[in-house]
């Protein structure tokens, strides 16, 4: 008799599984065979993952991973082959960023959007810490409403310290598992923990350095909010571990939804939206349909991932 639960914890050697919504984690094992089938990936099992699992005696054992609706992998190194599974199984990502203290960089945060867009992540974005802005720079979060709505994003605006949008945070997360991912600072950890504040959660500055080296030892985990009432996070270390794996120049555009939209105008396919004749985004962007920040954004990556494939 085998029964099913989620994936929330995962040391090196064990995992801790729990039937959401209960939370009640219990330890297990993953059977031997099931080691090495996954392709390219380092490790079969992820946080987010159904499983099923059979009692052995005193322990649980791990034996299927049943199918996932999407999962986050990052490359080992830069140019292995072998692939790391952060998460598996992320029904909202949180995308935090904050217009300063630390500066908002489009690149960064158009490279996660992809991401998640390439990974079939549905996202929030969440503009953070506007009680320290929002009275100064009103056109400035108008502008980036205009920015990020326009390419269909929601967008929240929050403060951990007066309060703001706290209550729409909390209803975005309810009842789902939420990835909390953007660069280290912008208050992910703060904001989880005004999601639930009895959580342990290390907030401030966390050491990344040891996240970004060939090997990684820390795994991703899944906390619970409110006893799993207000729904279940995962707290991202940072950007490091948001590496594309194997994204072709021609695919980029794909994950910039205002520009796949456009881009079925263009007169070539594939078009890179960089030179060509009639191309349907690099007159969107001349008329301000498409926003010069994220095509800027677009232009950097395409030159970035070029440089590995020549
Ligand atoms: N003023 C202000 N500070 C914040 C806010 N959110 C987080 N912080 C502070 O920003 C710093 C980084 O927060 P942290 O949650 O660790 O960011 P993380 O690296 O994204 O997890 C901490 O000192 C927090 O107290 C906010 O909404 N307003
Ligand atoms: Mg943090
Ligand atoms: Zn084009």
């Amino acid at each position: 008799m085998s029964s099913t639960a989620i994936v929330v914890k995962h040391t090196g050697s064990h995992y801790l599984l729990s039937e959401l919504p209960r939370w009640e984690p219990f330890e297990a094992v993953l059977r031997g065979n099931l080691r090495l089938s996954e392709g390219n990936a380092t490790n079969p099992v992820a946080v987010g993952d159904r499983v099923e699992y059979e009692k052995d005696g005193a322990s649980c054992v791990i034996t299927k991973i049943l199918e996932r609706k999407n999962h986050l992998i990052r490359k080992s190194t830069n140019l292995s082959r072998q692939s790391h599974i952060l998460a598996a199984n992320i029904d909202r990502a949180l995308v935090v960023t904050s217009l300063y203290f630390p500066r908002l960089k489009f690149p960064f945060l158009d490279r996660i959007l992809v991401t998640c867009e390439m990974f079939r992540i549905p996202v929030t974005i969440v503009l953070n810490k506007t009680d320290l802005y929002a009275a100064e720079c009103a056109d400035e979060i108008a502008a980036f409403d205009a920015i990020y709505q326009g390419a269909g994003y929601e967008v929240l605006h929050t403060s951990v310290k007066s309060g703001e949008g706290l209550q729409a945070l909390q209803q975005a997360c309810k009842g789902k598992v939420c990835l909390f991912s953007g660069e280290s600072g912008t208050g992910k950890s703060s904001l989880i923990k005004s999601l639930d504040p009895t959580l342990e959660l290390r907030t401030g500055a966390i050491s990344t350095a040891h996240l970004q080296g060939k090997h990684t030892t820390t795994f991703y985990e899944m906390f619970p909010l409110r006893g799993g009432e207000g729904g279940f996070v995962i707290d991202s270390p940072g950007i490091r571990g948001f590496g594309l794996v194997g994204l072709e120049k021609e695919e980029i555009a794909l994950y910039f939804p205002e520009m796949l939209k456009a881009a079925q105008q263009c007169r070539f396919t594939p078009c890179t939206h960089t030179h060509e004749p009639g191309c349907a985004v690099k007159d969107a962007v001349e008329k301000g349909l498409i926003s010069a920040e994220r095509y800027a954004s677009y232009l950097g990556m395409l030159e970035e991932e070029g440089k590995y494939r020549k």
